[in-house]
């Protein structure tokens, strides 16, 4: 089966549509290639101070950088993309909410072989969820063109319903060609992995992904952005990255409290609302780099 792709114009509804039936959708050109490398040179010197992986599945010649809504304006937005969210929602609706998962470049360098075909639930300490249950639902960025030569990530569409813990080969599996500015969806449940970069240029991704609010979040939010960057964020992302209730209860503060009033409870008298530069210089200080 292959890839379905959709316009730019495509419904949340239409994505989600496509996610359901084959598990991966490409919508195409849906944001100027030019965000993307605003992204990447908002990002650079966290992209050139990044370690290259230290195992087979990291990729011993691939960079991942994350801690991307801390480090780029460009990311929230891209985080917030209403076509995105909307199709997310489609896919996680059967929850009460979801929330951001992680955010990663991810820069993979010639020379990198495939990665093992998986399923990113497995993440969950491979719980075996139901086949048709999902609890994740992410996206891939093309910041550059993605091409089989240089390491698109492939899929096997369909597979989001096959049992766990199957081993595929990556013959088994297709490229999601596209080109810059276009995003790859896929669910929690599709197997995949990143292709092999064959060409002599560096394949960028940007992966953002999400899942139902119930499960631990990959990446840390709290610690991965500083508080005094998070007091200057508008509320929808703040809850997106995990400032809310999952479910009935489940994140609350202290007596109960919702995790948007302990936030800004301690709001620092130093930093006013929105001054973005300032709380990013406040928390260099903290963190004890200049
Ligand atoms: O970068 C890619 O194309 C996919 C990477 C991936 O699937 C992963 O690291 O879990
Ligand atoms: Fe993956």
């Amino acid at each position: 089966m292959p890839i379905p792709r959709l316009a730019a114009t495509a419904s949340g509804q239409e994505v989600a549509d496509a996610l359901g039936r084959e598990g991966c959708a490409v919508v195409e050109r849906l944001v100027p290639p030019a965000l993307l490398d605003q992204a990447r040179a908002e990002l650079r010197p966290h992209l050139d101070a990044t370690p290259v992986g230290t195992d087979d599945f990291m990729g011993h010649r691939t960079r991942r950088t994350g801690g991307l809504v801390a480090r780029s304006a460009t990311c929230r937005d891209l985080v917030m993309h209403p076509l995105v969210l909307e199709a997310v929602g489609g896919v996680l609706g059967h929850a009460t909410s979801f929330q951001l998962h992680l955010t990663q470049v991810i820069a993979i360098g010639p020379g990198e072989p495939a990665q093992m075909i998986h399923r990113d639930q497995w993440a969950f300490d491979f719980f075996p969820f139901p086949a048709g249950y999902e609890v994740q639902c992410n996206t891939i960025w093309a910041m550059t063109d993605f091409t089989e030569e240089n390491g698109a990530t492939r899929l096997a569409p369909g597979s989001h319903r096959l049992e766990d813990r199957r081993e595929f080969q990556t013959s088994d599996t297709v490229p999601a060609e596209m080109p810059a500015g276009s995003v790859l969806l896929y669910t929690g449940a599709l197997y995949h992995g990143a292709g092999a970069n064959r060409s002599a240029g560096t394949r960028y991704g940007l992966n953002i992904t999400y899942a139902v609010s119930w499960l631990r979040q990959e990446e840390n939010q709290y610690l991965s952005v500083p508080a005094e960057i998070a007091r200057t964020l508008p509320e929808p992302l703040l809850r997106l990255m995990g400032y809310a209730r999952g479910a009935y209860s489940l994140g609350y503060v202290d007596d109960l409290r919702d995790p948007l009033d302990a936030l800004f409870g301690t709001r620092d008298a130093g930093v006013a609302p929105g001054d973005l530069a300032a709380a990013e210089r406040r928390a260099r200080g903290i963190a004890g780099v200049t």
